[in-house]
């Protein structure tokens, strides 16, 4: 039995860190037998960042490490059908997720018009986690930010950034279903992560309102989570 291990649900969505919901709706969306443990300290996992999953002996981290784990080691063929381009394609459209992730970590942790109700949602939700460690999660994000490089940026510009990140996901999504067709890829299950983590946020960003002008991006996302 595989072990996911990510950190807690938000909004109703079953993890409120995008990395950890794309390995989760990869898992969903395969049909595979697992548990899911949520955590806040990721000291245990590989390289001290969650998700990861225990498979048997294996400890894997990596979002994307755990697919291609699980679709090498179980015979998931959610992605067997994918030509070399579609591959290169999903690969692209994974690494603008990772663009985006540092936008919408900003809105929630540095952003002061949304701070306020992020933290309350999650000490509401979460009553075992100390406002304290919430002020230190914050700092700790705040240190990130200037390292990665968004957090020299006027917000407004950072917006921009990851509006245009949505803004090309939509359109390399299109009318259709799931990116690649009828049936759900791992690209699929990656943008859900991601997207799902704004949709659901009841706090309005500038990201959100983005987000809301792309029906079929909403609409492929509503479905998703329909099967989670
Ligand atoms: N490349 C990783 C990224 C995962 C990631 O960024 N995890 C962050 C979420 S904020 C984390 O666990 N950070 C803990 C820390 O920095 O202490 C993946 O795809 O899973």
């Amino acid at each position: 039995m595989v072990t996911l291990y990510s950190y807690p649900g938000l909004f109703g969505v079953a993890d409120n860190n995008p990395f950890g919901l794309k390995a989760y709706a990869f898992l969903r969306l395969s049909g595979l037998a697992f548990a899911q443990e949520h955590i806040f300290d990721a000291s245990s996992a590989p390289r001290g960042q969650l998700p990861y999953i225990v498979d048997g002996e294996d400890v894997v981290g990596d979002s994307d490490a755990i697919i291609d784990h699980l679709t090498r080691k179980h015979g998931v063929k959610m992605d067997a059908l994918l030509s070399d381009r579609e591959r290169a394609f999903g690969h692209c459209i994974k690494r603008t997720l990772e663009d985006l992730y540092w936008v919408m970590s900003y809105s929630r942790w540095r952003d002061p018009r949304y701070w306020p109700s992020f933290r309350q949602q999650m000490l509401t939700e979460h009553p075992v986690v100390a406002e304290s460690a919430m002020e230190g999660a914050r700092e700790y994000n705040f240190v990130r930010y200037q390292h990665q490089g968004i957090g020299r940026y006027q917000p407004e510009q950072v917006y921009e950034r990851g509006i245009a990140d949505l803004r090309a996901i939509a359109t390399a999504l299109g009318p259709q279903r799931f990116l690649f067709g009828d049936a759900p890829s791992s690209v699929d299950a990656s943008v859900y992560g991601f997207v799902a983590n704004i949709l659901y946020f009841r706090i309005g960003t500038p990201l959100r309102s983005a987000l809301e002008s792309h029906p079929h991006l909403v609409r492929h996302c509503n479905e998703l989570h329909a099967l989670m």
